[in-house]
């Protein structure tokens, strides 16, 4: 089983993540690491935080010689924000931030002082399971298994849904906003200025697609052993989504059963394919060998330099609350996490398929299920 957890606060020392499961012998390439981290930090509409950061990970252990050795592999990124507020006075933060964690963290935790809560709860966070999300894609390319994404929309500006292929998605770290269209990035980029300047943030829609997945990774056996759950499960878990599709989504509720099922055909040289994939890769919490495809709607960050109305925790007096720095849109950086997301469920859902000790064991395992796969179909 892989699993990893994270420890952090924003504005803590660093950022740790502690990973356990992978197999030994797995090449982990550090500087495509900290590519990944870059990309994160990337994207039209970003504040003043990150002109502060340049986030780079540290190994501290699992790995020698460029190899993971079976052990856990601990990953450190320094908050290099830490070294200008740690000799500040920090005063307690009393006024919850309406959208934040604010409120009801401190309510939760009994905490007078929401700074306790705020700083974990930030989306700084999301630096670790990047790195860990590039462990895990590291592992999926020895099976060829590549992940990609792009924005969708920002705000009301949109790309309509046929106006691209898989193949496009490459070039969407070309555009500020991670759009592949130039015109409807700019229309984002747009809409980005529009909001700053009336102190306002904005929302969108990504897509992360993962390509060369394996029939069969998942199960329809029971409810925490399907694929799309799972999935689900983590893309929720990213900080401000608050919604997620697979294949046509919502979109298929609105038509008919003939309009939606994937139909299959065979040829002896392809085996069983599909010509649509409005299942998004995902049948019965299994993998059917299409692309993964999966949305995921955030929402507006929720510090806002236009005042929101809210109430002190202490003195129950009502204020509008005001801020100091923001981010006007973090969808483009909600996309590489998105990236990171289903690699860590994929490369999880591989883990336990083909298992194994090292990584030779596990290409081991998946060739011979491929072996089986083959021999099958063309009988
Ligand atoms: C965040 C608030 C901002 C963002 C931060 C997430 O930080 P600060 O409060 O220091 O201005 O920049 O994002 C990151 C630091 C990051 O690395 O993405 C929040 O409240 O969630």
């Amino acid at each position: 089983m892989l699993r990893f957890l994270t420890a952090g606060e924003s504005h803590g020392k660093a950022l740790v993540a502690i990973i356990e499961g992978l197999p030994a012998n797995l090449e982990i390439n550090e500087e495509d690491i900290n590519r990944q981290l870059f990309r994160r930090q990337q994207g039209y509409g970003r504040g003043g935080r990150m002109k502060i950061e340049k986030d780079e990970v540290e190994i501290l252990s699992g790995v020698r010689k460029g190899k993971t050795i079976g052990s856990p592999l601990a990953l450190m990124i320094k908050n290099l924000d830490y070294d200008n507020w740690k000799d500040r006075e920090v005063l307690p933060v009393t006024k919850p931030r309406p959208g934040h964690g604010d409120l009801t963290g401190a309510i939760k935790y009994n905490q007078k002082d929401i700074r306790n809560v705020l700083e974990r709860a930030s989306a700084r966070e999301t630096a670790a399971r990047v790195a860990v999300g590039a462990v895990a894609a590291q592992l999926l390319a020895n099976f060829g298994i590549k992940i990609m994404s792009h924005v969708i929309s920002i705000g009301d500006v949109s790309l309509k849904s046929c106006d691209y292929s898989i193949e496009d998605l490459t070039d969407a770290d070309k555009s500020p906003v991670r759009c592949i269209d130039e015109a409807v990035s700019t229309r984002m980029m747009k809409a980005i200025d529009e909001a700053r300047a009336q102190g306002d943030s904005l929302g969108g829609v990504f897509e992360v697609v993962a390509t060369n997945v394996p029939v069969g990774l998942g199960s329809h056996v029971h409810w925490d052993r399907k694929l799309d759950g799972l999935i689900a499960w983590a893309f929720m878990s990213i900080q401000a989504i608050k919604g997620v599709e697979i294949g046509l989504g919502f979109e298929a509720a609105r038509k008919k059963g003939s309009e939606v099922h994937d139909e299959i055909f065979y040829e002896k040289t392809l085996g069983f394919y599909r010509k649509t994939n409005n299942a998004g890769g995902l049948e019965a919490g299994l993998s059917n060998g299409c692309p993964i495809v999966v949305r995921a709607a955030m929402k507006p960050i929720p510090t806002l330099y236009k005042p929101l109305r809210s109430v002190d925790i202490i003195t129950k007096e009502p204020f509008a609350a005001s801020i100091e720095r923001s981010d006007v849109c973090a969808v483009p950086a909600a996309s590489i996490v998105g990236e990171a997301a289903l690699a860590w469920v994929l490369a999880g859902a591989m883990v336990e398929k083909f298992g194994g000790d090292s990584i030779e064991e596990m290409r081991k395992n998946f060739h011979e299920y491929n072996a089986t796969i083959n021999q099958e179909r063309k009988r």
